[in-house]
C-alpha cells in the first residue's frame, strides 16, 4: 500500500514536471512568437516610412532607388536595433510584373485585351514547361484557360477548343465554379484547367527574399500579380487593369515578353542599362529618374 502511494506520487510527480517543462516551453513559444510578430511589424512600418518618402519625392519607381536596394534595407533593418532573431527586408514593384486580370479589357465582360494575350504567347513560347506530365496544353489553350476563368457575360461560351467554363469546373472533384470574375489572390490561378505550380520553367534563379546574397528557384509567382485595379469611373459599373509594366522595374522574363518576337535577347541588355554604375560602385551611370510605363 504504502509503495503503491509512493509509485503513485512519483508518477504524478513525473507527470507534473512534463506539464511544467510544457507550459515552460509554450510560453517561450508565444513570447518567441510575439517578439517575431513586433519585429515584422516594425520592418513593415520601416518599409511603409521608406515607400512614403520616395512617393514624395518622385512620381516615377525604378530599380535605382532606394528602396530596391537590398545594402540599403539591410542597413536600415540593423538600425532597428534588435539583438534577437533576424529580420530580412525585400520590396518589389508589383506593376513590374504582368497583371493576369489585364487579359480582360474590363470587368464585368468578355472582351480580351489583345496586347495583353500576346504578352501571354509570348512568355508562353519561351517558357511553357513542355515536360509536364499528362499534358498537351499548349500556350493557346492556357490564355484560354484564363479567358474563361474571368470573362462574364458571354452565355458561358468556351473560348477556342480548349477554354473550360462553369460546367467544366463543376465535374472536377472537389468540384468548383468557374470564376467568372478577377482574379484576387494568385494561388486561384492553380484551380484553373491547364495551370500547375510547374505550368513554367526558368533557367535563371532569382532573388531569396528568406536570404539576401543568395538566390532561389525562381517561380511563376515571381512574374504575375493581381493588382493594378484601375477605377474606370463610370458609377461603378465597370473596372479595368490596364496592365501597364514598369519597365524600370521590370525582371529579365518579364521584358523578354514584352519585346516584339525575335529581340528578347536584348532584354538583358535593357537590364544592364538600367543596373550600369560608375566604377566605384556609388552612382548610376544612366540615371532612369524620367519616362514611366510601357505596355
Ligand atoms: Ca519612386
Amino acid at each position: 500500500m504504502v509503495l503503491g502511494v509512493i509509485a503513485v506520487l512519483v508518477v504524478t510527480g513525473l507527470h507534473l514536471s512534463k506539464i511544467t517543462t510544457q507550459s515552460v516551453t509554450l510560453a517561450r513559444q508565444r513570447t518567441d512568437q510575439f517578439t517575431a510578430r513586433e519585429m515584422a511589424r516594425s520592418a513593415i512600418q520601416l518599409a511603409m516610412a521608406l515607400l512614403a518618402d520616395d512617393a514624395a519625392k518622385t512620381d516615377t519607381d525604378s530599380i535605382q532607388e532606394n528602396w530596391a536596394d537590398p545594402d540599403t534595407l539591410s542597413r536600415m533593418v540593423e538600425q532597428l536595433g534588435y539583438s534577437q532573431g533576424r529580420i530580412t527586408l525585400d520590396i518589389t514593384d508589383e506593376l513590374g510584373k504582368i497583371q493576369v486580370n489585364a487579359l480582360l479589357k474590363r470587368f464585368p465582360g468578355p472582351e480580351v485585351n489583345r496586347d495583353q494575350a500576346l504578352l501571354w504567347e509570348r512568355l508562353l513560347d519561351q517558357h511553357l514547361n513542355q515536360d509536364r506530365p499528362g499534358t498537351v496544353h499548349g500556350p493557346e489553350a492556357v490564355i484560354n484557360a484564363l479567358t474563361d476563368w474571368l470573362d462574364s457575360g458571354d452565355d458561358d461560351a468556351v473560348s477556342g477548343l480548349s477554354g473550360a467554363e462553369s460546367s467544366y469546373y463543376a465535374a472536377r472533384f472537389p468540384p468548383c465554379a468557374g470564376a467568372n470574375r478577377d482574379v484576387a489572390h494568385l494561388s486561384e490561378l492553380l484551380n484553373i484547367k491547364g495551370f500547375s505550380p510547374d505550368l513554367f520553367v526558368f533557367s535563371r534563379n532569382g532573388p531569396n527574399p528568406e536570404n539576401p546574397g543568395e538566390t532561389a528557384t525562381k517561380t511563376w509567382k515571381d512574374l504575375f500579380t493581381v493588382y493594378g485595379l484601375f477605377d474606370a469611373s463610370d458609377e461603378g459599373k465597370s473596372y479595368r487593369y490596364p496592365g501597364l509594366i514598369n519597365v524600370n522595374t521590370a525582371d529579365l522574363e518579364v521584358i523578354q515578353a514584352l519585346l516584339p518576337r525575335g529581340m528578347a535577347e536584348f532584354a538583358q541588355d535593357m537590364l544592364d542599362y538600367r543596373a550600369q554604375k560608375s566604377e566605384d560602385g556609388e552612382n548610376y551611370l544612366n540615371p532612369w529618374t524620367k519616362g514611366g510605363t510601357a505596355g
